[in-house]
């Protein structure tokens, strides 16, 4: 029988990407999917280019891939004076004062999630922990009633369902708009009440904002709401449980960790680099292009493999070790515009979010490392990831011995 020719929608590259990453990017860096019609990227080069050429390769994409659940445009598809002005408004609650304010909440919430799971010695790092927090942490950050996190929560897994598939049937297409849907029904009357009464969370802030002297409709300030709700909650958990994996299946690194917490951005940036949570970012080719001596038809949707771009040897060097200490790592500028890795993207729509990434990261694990003594797999546990647009750990299941010196110490 021949062999089928290999596809990205595959079971095979699905439960291991990373072990094609080197084939893709040496022998096809342009590969077509013809059952979605796309372009699949692999070339750490040809990524940075597509990413950072806002005007070559437009996030037209959104308008069907995210707009039908957002409700309305995100900040990614806007461009000029617009988007300067609404992305000035989000990033201010993600950095400097505010983020100080975000990273006493991360703290309280962290402790008193883990709280519960201490006496017993095990728990599911993922599901137990990082998805619960993630969610409770934006709601606070949005002024929304923590205690609302397990229906939000529901809503927003249609939302990234939605986003993060590379094919949909019909009946999940209606599973996903209903979710949206619900999830909008909740916001609405929230809005409402803020544009009457503002408080001093981003959901009043973002009823504020002006532009050409018009305040966003109900719908734009849903479709914004909803955008930081998803990249503040769907990454989260994943990169938490992806540092945890790597720290553990390399304990000479954690034990260095443990010794020198100043040691933990450079752990982060390294799980950002070596694994990142989103691993595919899409964009529509304005024009005809050629990348990699392919040809690419304009209107043409191109993925970026991000995962692949950051393992390219042309980028790092050993890039398929796990190593907090290399040299090429710059971990300072890891969470900046000057970023080498690109799991933040680049360019224009670089993540909003990365220093509140970086902070929310460093303050639980900096919480958690010192607690979770003798930190290990529970017994018969099977590390298992999943997903192709964003990917992370199904579960962590963790067992460890709870310190007490740490457990005296907490505040
Ligand atoms: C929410 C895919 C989790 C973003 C998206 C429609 C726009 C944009 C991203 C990230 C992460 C999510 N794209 N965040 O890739 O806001």
């Amino acid at each position: 029988m021949a062999e089928s020719p290999f596809s990205i929608l595959s079971e095979s590259f699905g439960a291991a990407p990373d072990r094609y990453f080197s084939r893709l990017r040496e022998q096809s860096p342009v590969h077509y999917e013809p059952s979605i019609d796309s372009y699949f990227l692999s070339r750490y080069r040809d990524v940075k280019r597509v990413l950072t050429d806002h005007e070559a390769f437009t996030t037209e994409t959104l308008q069907t891939r995210a707009e039908p659940v957002m409700r309305g445009p995100v900040l990614a598809q806007m461009t000029g004076a617009e988007h300067t002005a609404k992305r000035k408004a989000v990033v201010r609650f993600f950095t400097g004062e505010a983020l100080r304010h975000q990273v006493r909440a991360i703290r309280a919430n962290a402790a008193e999630l883990v709280a519960p799971f201490l006496t017993r010695g095990e728990m599911d790092l993922v599901n137990d922990f990082g998805k619960p927090l993630a969610v409770q942490v934006t709601l606070e950050v949005l002024g929304l009633d923590k205690r609302d996190w397990r229906r939000v929560s529901g809503w927003l897994d249609g939302v990234t369902e939605f986003i993060t598939s590379v094919a949909l049937t019909a009946e999940r297409r209606r599973h996903c708009l209903e979710r949206a849907s619900a999830l909008e029904g909740y916001l609405v009357p929230i809005i409402e009440e803020r544009r009457r009464r503002p408080g001093e969370d981003l959901i009043s802030a973002l009823c504020a904002v002006e532009f050409d002297d018009v305040v966003m409709s109900n719908r734009d300030v849903t479709a914004l709401i909803t955008n930081v709700l998803v990249a503040a909650v769907e990454p989260a958990d994943k990169t938490l449980g992806l540092l945890f994996r790597h720290l553990i299946e390399h304990p000479g690194q954690l034990a260095e960790v443990r010794r020198d917490p100043a040691l933990l951005p450079a752990a982060i940036a390294e799980t950002l680099r070596y694994t990142p949570p989103v691993q595919l970012i899409p964009r529509h080719a304005e024009n005809e292009v050629v990348l990699a001596g392919t040809p690419i038809p304009a209107g043409a949707t191109v993925f970026c493999m991000i995962g692949a771009a950051n393992r390219d040897p042309d980028a790092f060097s050993a890039p398929d070790t796990f190593d907090i200490h290399r040299s090429d790592l710059g971990t300072a500028r890891s969470f900046t515009a000057a970023a080498q890795h690109l799991s933040f993207g680049s360019g224009l729509h670089q993540c909003v979010g990365t220093a509140f990434a970086r902070a929310e990261i460093e303050t639980v694990a900096a919480l958690l490392i010192p607690l979770l003594d003798q930190v290990r797999y529970s017994p018969g546990f099977r590390y298992r990831e999943t997903g192709i647009y964003t990917r992370g750990p199904a579960a962590l299941r963790l067992d460890f011995t709870a310190s007490t010196k740490a457990l005296a110490a907490r505040p």
